[in-house]
């Protein structure tokens, strides 16, 4: 197998390799790390990690509480990672971005404090089957809690959203639609644009995931219009524990507080307490200071290469790995043509020979680090009549090198069965 150069990345990887400790990394045998596990966590770049580090070594200490400079310092750095975070999704006010513990705290919250206030029996929530488990669970818990129902947009056999259901399904019972951007195992790009389009004509809430989406594709709420966003810094070369969750103002500020404690109040008194304002009022207790500060430095690098390039980028190894794959013969792939879907590729082999954990403990040994699973879309799987498949997933600073070590990697599983049978 031989590697075709790249003609359309204008990514320099070589460049971008150099800045991440991790991916120079051999294992046993000296085998080189092949780290296609992206969609799961992805790896931090020097800068992000000597962003923290200095933080700890000079500007460490609580926010918003001490009167003291170092307190001061650490309290401008976790706001200027907010400022950040605004810029890169062009939120029109620091209010409006919240810092969660994650893309699944961020629905948390939303399903706690907007959804417990709102929703009773009748109404509705529209979510799609190929959700994460963290943009169902939390609905499901919350149609427990308030008598509201949950419905699914069903995905059709080449793993897009039916749109057709979709405009079926939504009606004036329903009350949100919670989508994903990007599919975490499919790569299938949604339509969100236009699914908040005709959810806002049918008077509903637009909640969109964007854990797969906004580490690998630009997005600018103030022109979508959606009414939350959620994401995770880890998902985008930041650290785990920290995580956004962006609402619009007039919706947040309706809102009730969702975890109660300190920061996130004006006063307490015995018999009560009035909650802080925005972005206060939504992060109880010590912050993860450190974490956003680093996601700020993520945001940073990501700013100084372009989500543009970024994209083409990740584009370009997924159509390759497609066609390199594919020369297998004996792969079944899910989701969307490569073309038309983010840097996500899932597969089994026909007859799920090996089944999918052996494939991922099998490549291991050759140092490709891929996931294998239900990757918490447990209905998705259902839906395509799998209980697992594996998944390799990209990100800037992979190359085609790596997929066709990963191709050849599989070549050798393959082999390695037929010889058994
Ligand atoms: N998906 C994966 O391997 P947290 O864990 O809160 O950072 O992100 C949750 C989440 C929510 N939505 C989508 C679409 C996701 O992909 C994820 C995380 C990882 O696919 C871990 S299960």
């Amino acid at each position: 197998m031989t590697t075709d150069a790249c003609r359309t990345c204008p990514l320099d990887t070589d460049k971008i390799r150099a800045d991440f400790p991790i991916l120079a990394k051999t294992l046993h045998d000296g085998v080189p790390l092949t780290y296609l596990d992206n969609a799961a966590t992805t790896q931090r770049p020097r800068q992000v990690i000597q962003a923290m580090v200095e933080t700890y070594e000079h500007h460490y200490a609580n926010v918003h509480r001490g009167i003291h400079w170092l307190s001061d310092q650490s309290t401008d750095l976790y706001e200027d990672a907010r400022e950040k975070v605004r810029t890169f999704i062009n939120a029109s006010a620091r209010e409006e971005v919240i810092f969660t513990t994650g893309t699944t705290g961020a629905i948390n919250l939303v399903a706690r404090s907007w959804g417990d206030a709102n929703l009773g029996p009748g109404d509705e929530i529209l979510l799609t089957e190929m959700e994460h488990h963290s943009n169902l669970v939390p609905w499901h818990q919350l149609a427990e809690r308030t008598g509201a129902k949950v419905v699914a947009v069903p995905v059709t056999d080449d793993g897009k959203l039916d749109l057709e259901s979709f405009d079926r399904l939504l009606t004036e019972r329903t009350r949100m639609v919670a989508v994903t951007a990007v599919s975490n195992v499919l790569g299938t790009i949604n339509p969100i644009e236009q699914i908040v389009a005709k959810a806002h004509v049918a008077g509903a809430l637009v909640l969109i995931d964007g854990a797969q989406s906004v580490p690998h594709r630009a997005i600018d709420v103030e022109a979508l219009g959606a009414d939350f966003l959620a994401f995770s810094g880890h998902k985008m070369m930041g650290p785990s524990g920290v995580g956004v969750l962006w609402g619009k103002r007039e919706l947040l500020e309706a809102m009730p507080p969702f975890l109660g404690g300190g920061s996130m109040i004006r006063r307490v008194r015995l018999d009560g307490f009035e909650p802080a304002d925005l972005p206060a009022k939504f992060e109880a207790g010590t912050p993860p200071i450190v974490p956003a500060i680093g996601l700020g430095a993520a945001i940073d690098y990501l700013g100084a290469i372009g989500l543009g390039a970024v994209a083409q980028h990740e584009h370009d190894l997924t159509v390759y790995a497609h066609r390199v794959l594919g020369e297998l013969g004996t792969l079944r792939f899910f989701g969307p043509p490569p073309e038309e879907k983010s840097g996500i590729v899932s597969f089994v082999f026909e007859n799920n020979r090996p089944h999918a954990h052996d494939i991922a403990q099998l490549l291991d040994r050759h140092g490709v680090a891929v996931r294998a699973g239900h990757h918490c879309a447990m209905p998705l799987h259902k839906r395509f009549n799998v209980n697992a498949t594996a998944r390799a997933s990209f990100y800037l600073y992979n190359t085609r090198e790596e997929v066709d070590r990963l191709a050849e990697a599989l070549t050798q599983v393959q082999q390695v069965f037929r010889r058994r049978r």
